[in-house]
């Protein structure tokens, strides 16, 4: 059996992404903390894992992988039998196309900027930037109202069978929300607001994500 250590913060959406599949799977795993908040995600130790400084990263007896997607997809086809990913390639490529919107579209909005300046920045004291969110609205409303238009729920995303899709987008949703611009940006998304509230009642939710 493999020794599976994932490397990252346990706050991170894309560490909880990862864990949330492993949870799924029922998979035995170690979380080895690497804190991106005291600049330990740049020390020259973990940018030897990972050179880039972001977490997580995995390491399957001794190897080291990187990268979200890459990490999810192998966890997925050498534990659980590709059961988290669909053997229709049109429905495979819609499972991609949702994790890429929300690598390249949606995360930077949602959560880099609203999410870090409505609930982070003002837990340490500080100001939310009112004109940064102000100007992430409209692209992170313009994303997710993208997966909503290939969203399938019932009640997954793309049907009856959670895929890494889910596991992607259910972290950013834990934390966003939390936001006052969560109403406005889901306002024309009742297919993921339905999603929302089932996926968010799951036991590995609770449990990865409390
Ligand atoms: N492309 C990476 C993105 C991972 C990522 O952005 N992780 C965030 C935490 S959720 C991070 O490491 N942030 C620290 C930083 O940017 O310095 C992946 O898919 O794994």
């Amino acid at each position: 059996m493999s020794k599976l250590v994932v490397w990252g913060t346990p706050v991170s959406t894309y560490v909880r992404t990862v864990r949330l599949l492993l949870e799924e799977i029922g998979a035995d795993y170690t979380l080895q903390s690497v804190d991106i908040f005291n600049g330990e995600s740049q020390s020259p130790e973990y940018l030897a894992k990972n050179p880039f400084g972001k977490i997580p990263t995995l390491e399957v007896n001794g190897e080291l992988l990187y990268e979200t997607a890459a990490i999810t997809e192998y966890l997925d086809a050498t534990l659980a039998d590709r059961k988290f990913s669909f053997s229709d390639p049109m429905l495979q490529a819609r499972m991609r196309q949702i994790m890429a919107i929300i690598d390249s579209y949606f995360y930077g909005p949602a959560i880099t900027t609203i999410v870090i300046q409505r609930l982070i920045v003002p837990s340490q004291g500080g100001n939310t930037d009112e004109a940064k969110v102000k100007n992430a609205i409209a692209p992170a409303q313009k994303a997710i109202e993208a997966i909503e238009s290939l969203a399938t729920p019932s009640p997954y995303l793309l049907g009856s069978q959670a895929s890494i899709a889910d596991f992607y987008l259910i972290p950013i949703f834990i934390y966003f929300s939390q936001t006052p611009e969560f109403e406005v940006i889901t306002a024309q998304t009742p297919k993921l607001r339905t999603w929302w509230a089932q996926v968010s009642q799951l036991p590995n939710v609770k449990k990865v994500c409390a």
